[in-house]
Formats: structure tokens, C-alpha cells, sequence
């Protein structure tokens, strides 16, 4: 399908959302020629590889959705309230074959080189295979959390059971039946997984570091009538989560916490939790902003988890947080904690007992020897920068970007990187992305990589790049942005790097909320793209 000695006018790597909608745009509406380059066999992105039992998206189906085309919102009916992984890849296929996408998708390639020739200006790109392509444009779309974290336990390579990451789970069905399994994390995840399991197996142990706040999802079936109002009022749904700070079907509450006495305050309390989602998050105004406000949220939450743990001692570790609430994404479970009554699962607390290595059947640790069958690591990502860093990026005066961001990422809007021209990152750091309901944010990031790339071609212009003053203030901004909220309470969270061994510690993604960060954008494009260098 794909000649390796043509020349593109735009490689796109990664086939998520992000990709396929990038390569939509600067296909069909630019008339480019464009190739996408995808590491899978099919097309889902983070939808592809997240296949774990249970996973499942926490933004609501209708809001998870593109919006750019009333034709697809139009033709898909989505079935549950949260779509499933299987639902949100179907979808995601019937966008590709809609907009006719696969034609110009090269699957089963993984990028480890993409070097700029400024002689030629443009970027070579090299695949594990021996592939090469070329193009004056590559945009980097390879989804916020698609590099798996995998944690060093001395000796794993002589464990002889299966192991699993839920980041980057098989097709096949995986039996755990009759079988003992064990966990490692208790993030979103393994959250969702671990109910599913625990239905199965003969035996579960979680090892669990940090317990997580989770939020009941009260998923349910989607009544026919309920998905055609969607399909209907999609106008007036999208002002709503343009409007809203993290791109979501729904506004933050108008009254804090604090404002709100007893007893009015636990019974709007006790309403929110019963709807459950991520919309208990902001049913209150400052949550994630006022230490007072959250405090009482965090303890109406713990006290609401612990009472659906029968053991006392379970439902102690369990609801040792060491973070406010919401200041790491909050999980949605389905009996989650309900899920440690059973008298197949328990759970070991890896501080009391840390595991001091693999053997041959399982792992030890400081006090027990555990016999596995199937060892499942939900232990997250090298979230945001991970999966940029492996493409092997180099940019204008030969420099890899991973020496780049040695200290951090350094971008502008989160899209741009100084010394990269013509290179531009989706959803990258310092943009909303994660703490927004993605396909929004996503959206908004190809069409603004859209226009760029136009305003190029439009004028015979050769590249577009970050201003490197301009990026460094755009960085600093964002730290200082983040320091006002609870965000960075969180010392051990995936936001700020901690979960990865020496990554630097800053809050990767922009926290100004979904609205500032498109007004930045939208400043910048009146300004005659301000902060950017156009040569
Ligand atoms: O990963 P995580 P995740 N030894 O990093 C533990 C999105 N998501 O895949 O907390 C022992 O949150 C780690 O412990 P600790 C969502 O944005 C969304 O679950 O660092 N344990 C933690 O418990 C989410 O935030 C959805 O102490 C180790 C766990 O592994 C993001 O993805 C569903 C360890 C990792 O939790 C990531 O979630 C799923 C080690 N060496 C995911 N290393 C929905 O849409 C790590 N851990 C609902």
C-alpha cells in the first residue's frame, strides 16, 4: 500500500482518536497527502491495547464521542451510559470506515526514528522494520498514557506463570479460572479489572502501595429514548463541555462546600454520590481549589467507601489516602471495594510487606511467599512524554528530544516544541488533554495543528516552530497555574512524574482548565500566531 521512497506531505504517527481525526482533517480538508503510521493492527489507540477486563471509559458515551461531524454523531448510537473498551474500538473502526481512513493507514509498523533534514526541510521516518518515509509535516499522536510503566521485581524473568500489563493486554481471552492471580497497583485500572477477575479466579492478591478514592459509576444501559435526545440536543451538549473546565457534559456546581451548612450539605452530598461519575467531582464549586471545601468531600468519600468494607483492617488500608480527593483522576468502579468481602480475594499491603523478588511460581515478599498463576501489573504509564520519547525524535541541530527534556518537557500550548519545526505533538504536555475529557481537547488540538499547517501552505511558508522564550514562559505559567490548586497534593501522582524512577518532577499536563487554555490558543492565532516562529 504505502511506496517507502515517496514523500509525504504529512506523517501522523499513532491511529487513536487524535491520529485518525488529524488525518481526516489535513486529508480531506487541506488535500494533503498524508500517512499514518500505526504500531497496531487496527485502529483504537489507547482503545486498542487497554483491552483488560473491565476497562472501560469514565466520560460519558455521548460526550466521548467526536463532535466535528453531525453525520457520525448522527449515524452512532452508543448502547451503555460509560462505553466499554469492545463498544469504544467499534466505534472508532466505524469512524475509519466512514471517513474512509484505512487507505492511507499503515498498520503493524512501529516508528523508532524521525530525524528533521533542514537542508530538505523535512522529516525521515523510520520504522522498526526498515521502513522510511518522508514529509514535510509529523504530528506525534500517540495518546497520553500508552507507555507501559513495568515496575523492576528482581528475578521476573524466571517466573514461569503469565504476565500480563493491563496497558498492553492480549486479544485473546485470558481464563483465569481455577487459577491464582495477583495484581499489582490499585489505580483506575486495576480498579476495573480486579471485580472481573475476582469472578473468575480461584484466588486474587492485590499488592496494593497507595489506595485510591473511587467513585461508584452507576453504569447502566442507555434507553433508545435517552440516545436519541443525545443525538438531538448534541448543539447545545457541545457549548456545555466547551464551556466546561475539563470538557464535560456538565458545569462545576455554583456553591462551595464550605458555603453549604448541615444538614443541606451531606444530603447534596449523599445526591451526588448516588448518581455517581465523575460529575460527583464537580458537583461543588472549588473542590480542586479550596483545602477546607475538599476536606469535607475527602471524608464524606472515605466514610462512604469504608462502609461497604466488611474487615476492618481491609477497610483501614483501603482508605489510607494519602492524597485530597480528585487531586489524582478520580476512578469510576463497579464493586470494586465490595469485591474484598469475597473469600477468594485478599489484599497485601506492599508497605507493611514490600516483595523482595520474583520465584519460580510467584513472588516473595518481606513475609510470605505467594504461588501466582497469572501475575496482572496495572502499574500505569511513563504518562505524556513516554511514548514521544520513544519515537526517536531529532530536531534541527541534531538534538534527540529526550536530551531535550532531560529536565522536562518544554513545549508551547502544549502542541509546539522549540528547535522541532514542522513537528507537533497532540495532546501533548502542557495541554489539558488528561484532565479533560479527551476527544474535546483532541479536537480542538487537530484542528488548531489543521490551521497551522493551512496558514503554512496558504502563504509559502516553510516551518513553524516555538519560540523558545516563549515556550519556557508557557511552562512556567503552567507550574504556577498548577500550584493553585490541590493538584500538586498529590506528591506520588502520575501528573507530576512520580510514578516513574528519576523523571523530573513537574504537573505535566496545562491545568488552567479547558477554557483558558483555548483562549491562549485562540490569542496566539490573532496575534498572527504569537509565540511561534513561521519562517
Ligand atoms: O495507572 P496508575 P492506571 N510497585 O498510575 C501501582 C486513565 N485510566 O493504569 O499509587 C507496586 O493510576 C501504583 O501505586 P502508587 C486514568 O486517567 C482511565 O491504573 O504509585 N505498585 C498504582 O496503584 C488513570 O489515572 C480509565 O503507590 C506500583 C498503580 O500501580 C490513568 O489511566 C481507566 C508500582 C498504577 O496506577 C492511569 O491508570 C483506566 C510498583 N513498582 C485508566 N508501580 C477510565 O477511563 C506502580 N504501582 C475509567
Amino acid at each position: 500500500m504505502t511506496d517507502p521512497v515517496s514523500n509525504y506531505d504529512a506523517i501522523i504517527v499513532g491511529a487513536g482518536f487524535a491520529g485518525l481525526y488529524q488525518l481526516h482533517r489535513l486529508r480531506d480538508k487541506l488535500k494533503l497527502k498524508c500517512l499514518l503510521i500505526e504500531a497496531g493492527d487496527g485502529v483504537g489507540g489507547t482503545w486498542y491495547w487497554n483491552r483488560y477486563p473491565g476497562a472501560r471509559c469514565d466520560s460519558p458515551s455521548h460526550a466521548y464521542s467526536y463532535y466535528f461531524s453531525e453525520d457520525l454523531i448522527k449515524k452512532w448510537t452508543w448502547t451503555e451510559r460509560y462505553p466499554g473498551q469492545p463498544e469504544i474500538e467499534a466505534y472508532l473502526n466505524f469512524v475509519a470506515d466512514e471517513l474512509d481512513l484505512r487507505t492511507d493507514i499503515c498498520f503493524g509498523q512501529t516508528v523508532n526514528r524521525c530525524k528533521y533534514t533542514k537542508d530538505q526541510n523535512s522529516w525521515h521516518v523510520t520504522t522498526a522494520d526498515g521502513s522510511a518515509f518522508s514529509a514535510k509535516y509529523l504530528i506525534a499522536a500517540v495518546g497520553c498514557l500508552s507507555m507501559s510503566n513495568k515496575p523492576v521485581i528482581k528475578g521476573i524473568e524466571t517466573y514461569t506463570g503469565s504476565i500480563f500489563h493491563t496497558g498492553n493486554w492480549p486479544k485473546e481471552d485470558i481464563n483465569f479460572s481455577g487459577k491464582s492471580v495477583g495484581v499489582i497497583g490499585t489505580g483506575a485500572s486495576a480498579i476495573q479489572a480486579i471485580p472481573l477477575i475476582a469472578e473468575q479466579a480461584k484466588r486474587l492478591t492485590v499488592f496494593q502501595r497507595t489506595p485510591n478514592y473511587s467513585v461508584p459509576a452507576c453504569n447502566y444501559k442507555l434507553p433508545g429514548k435517552v440516545s436519541k435526545k443525545y443525538k438531538e440536543e448534541w448543539r447545545s451538549t457541545l457549548e456545555i463541555m466547551q464551556t466546561s473546565r475539563n470538557g464535560l457534559p456538565w458545569l462545576e456546581g455554583d456553591k462551595s462546600l464550605q458555603e453549604i451548612s448541615e444538614p443541606t450539605r451531606t444530603k447534596l452530598l449523599e445526591d451526588a454520590w448516588q448518581k455517581g461519575g465523575l460529575a460527583f467531582r464537580e458537583a461543588f464549586k472549588g473542590t480542586l481549589r479550596d483545602r477546607k471545601s475538599n476536606n469535607i468531600m475527602s471524608t464524606f468519600v472515605k466514610n462512604k467507601i469504608a462502609e461497604k468494607i466488611e474487615n476492618p483492617e481491609v477497610a483501614k488500608l483501603l482508605t489510607d489516602f494519602d492524597h485530597p480527593f480528585a487531586s489524582k483522576r478520580p476512578p469510576l468502579d463497579t464493586n470494586y471495594f465490595e469485591t474484598f468481602n469475597k473469600e477468594n480475594v485478599s489484599l497485601v499491603d506492599l508497605n507493611e510487606q514490600p516483595i523482595k523478588h520474583a520465584t519460580l511460581n510467584g513472588l516473595e515478599t518481606k513475609s510470605e511467599i505467594f504461588n501466582l498463576d497469572v501475575l496482572v501489573l496495572a502499574t500505569g504509564f511513563d504518562a505524556m512524554t513516554g511514548a514521544i520519547e520513544k519515537l526517536g525524535v531529532i530536531g534541527r541541530f541534531g538534538t534527540s528530544i529526550n536530551d531535550f527534556w532531560r529536565d522536562g518537557p518544554k513545549t508551547y500550548l502544549g502542541v509546539h516544541v522549540p528547535n522541532f519545526p514542522n513537528f507537533f505533538v497532540l495532546a501533548g504536555p502542557g495541554s489539558p488533554s488528561v484532565l479533560t475529557n479527551m476527544p474535546r481537547s483532541i479536537e480542538f488540538n487537530v484542528e488548531w495543528v489543521g490551521d497551522c499547517i493551512d496558514h503554512l501552505e496558504k502563504n509559502g511558508l516553510s516551518y513553524i516552530e516555538a519560540d523558545p522564550s516563549a515556550s519556557d514562559e508557557w511552562s512556567k505559567d503552567n507550574q504556577n497555574l498548577a500550584n493553585e490548586t490541590l493538584f500538586v497534593d498529590a506528591k506520588h501522582s502520575w501528573y507530576l512524574g512520580a510514578n516513574i524512577p528519576g523523571k523530573p518532577r513537574l504537573f505535566y499536563p496545562y491545568a488552567g482548565g479547558f477554557p483558558k487554555y483555548k483562549a491562549a490558543c485562540n490569542e496566539a492565532k490573532l496575534q498572527g500566531f504569537d509565540g511561534l516562529i513561521l519562517g
